[in-house]
């Protein structure tokens, strides 16, 4: 039955874990992906033992087997305007490139919120960061990896007393200012992301669209699950929704994903894209550790074209 998944998990998951990080860290999850020279580079979240967020580095030449660098990539910043807002932690990157510039978005905690970083980096080894780029309370961003009419482009996820967590999409000349806001893809009522969305992994090109892997909440008397779903933005105008699969693509399933520090979770922040058509797909287990899967990139087109929502 597990073979018809649209996502064949991978047989040896999880694949990092905090057993495997040479420094001590609580979990190993929410990663953004990318792939630099021969290798696939995962920047992964990792809980101190004080409940407060960094940023790690695993290399891979496989994309399934990852070794961590000896020390984290990105810790909350202790000087300056960054200090003032990433005094509780820094969480949840995800990496765009554009012109062999990776572009990392990360949410930033204060106790003034929660607001996106966003830094840069063209070797992996130095990273810079350029500017915060939201005010609280924003979390989930995540940029195109192609300008749009000259303009940088990023999807986000607002909260808001008022309205269903919603994906909303943001343009900018320079990275630093952004504007010209607005919605563009709202919950289900009585559906699986019926409670909230937020953009999950980088978008990637297809001949149909650009294909974004997203998560979606639906609250039960157990609690909150977290599952993913696939969206199809217009290539010329990516604040266009060409279609959204009417089902989930993944659920939680696996041990791991059922049981840990957020139960029933499956969290996705990257994907790669393969010449063969197929994309690895990684997310995070029960916000505990990581895993992978594979999919076939028409499979996931046609997910939302065949099966659409209204
Ligand atoms: O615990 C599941 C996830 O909860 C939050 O995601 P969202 O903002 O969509 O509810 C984040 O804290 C995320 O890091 C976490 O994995």
């Amino acid at each position: 039955m597990r073979n018809n998944r649209i996502i064949k998990r991978y047989k040896k998951n999880p694949i990092l874990t905090k057993d495997d990080i040479p420094y001590p860290v609580h979990t190993v999850h929410n990663a953004g992906m990318a792939k630099y020279q021969d290798k696939y580079i995962m920047l992964f979240r990792s809980h101190l033992n004080t409940g407060r967020s960094i940023i790690g580095l695993a290399e891979s030449k496989d994309g399934f087997s990852f070794k961590s660098r000896p020390e984290p990539f990105i810790v909350p910043c202790t000087e300056g305007i960054f200090a003032q807002y990433e005094e509780f932690g820094v969480e949840d990157p995800r990496i765009s490139c554009i012109n062999d510039e990776y572009l990392i978005t990360y949410s930033a905690y204060s106790r003034y919120g929660v607001r996106i970083g966003l830094a840069k980096t063209r070797d992996f080894v130095s990273v810079e960061r350029i500017s915060l780029i939201t005010q609280a309370d924003l979390r989930n961003a995540v940029l195109f990896p192609e300008k749009y009419n000259n303009m940088y482009v990023r999807l986000d996820r607002p909260h808001s007393e008022i309205s269903p967590w919603s994906i909303w999409i943001s343009y900018s000349p320079d990275l630093k200012f952004w504007g010209e806001s607005k919605l563009i893809m709202t919950p289900m009522q009585y559906h699986w992301d019926e409670m909230k969305i937020g953009p999950g992994a980088t978008p990637f090109k297809t001949k149909k669209g650009w294909l974004h892997i997203y998560h979606g909440v639906f609250q039960t008397m157990a609690g909150a699950v977290y599952r993913l779903g696939a969206a199809l933005h217009d290539l010329i105008d990516p604040s266009k929704i060409i279609a959204v699969s009417d089902s989930w693509i993944l659920e939680p399933e696996d041990p791991w994903e059922r049981t840990g520090y957020v139960p029933n979770v499956v969290f996705c922040c990257g994907a790669i894209p393969e010449d063969d058509g197929t994309v690895k797909i990684y997310w995070a287990g029960a916000d505990t550790v990581m895993c992978v899967g594979t999919a076939s990139i028409d499979d996931l087109v046609n997910a939302c074209i065949d099966n659409p929502r209204n």
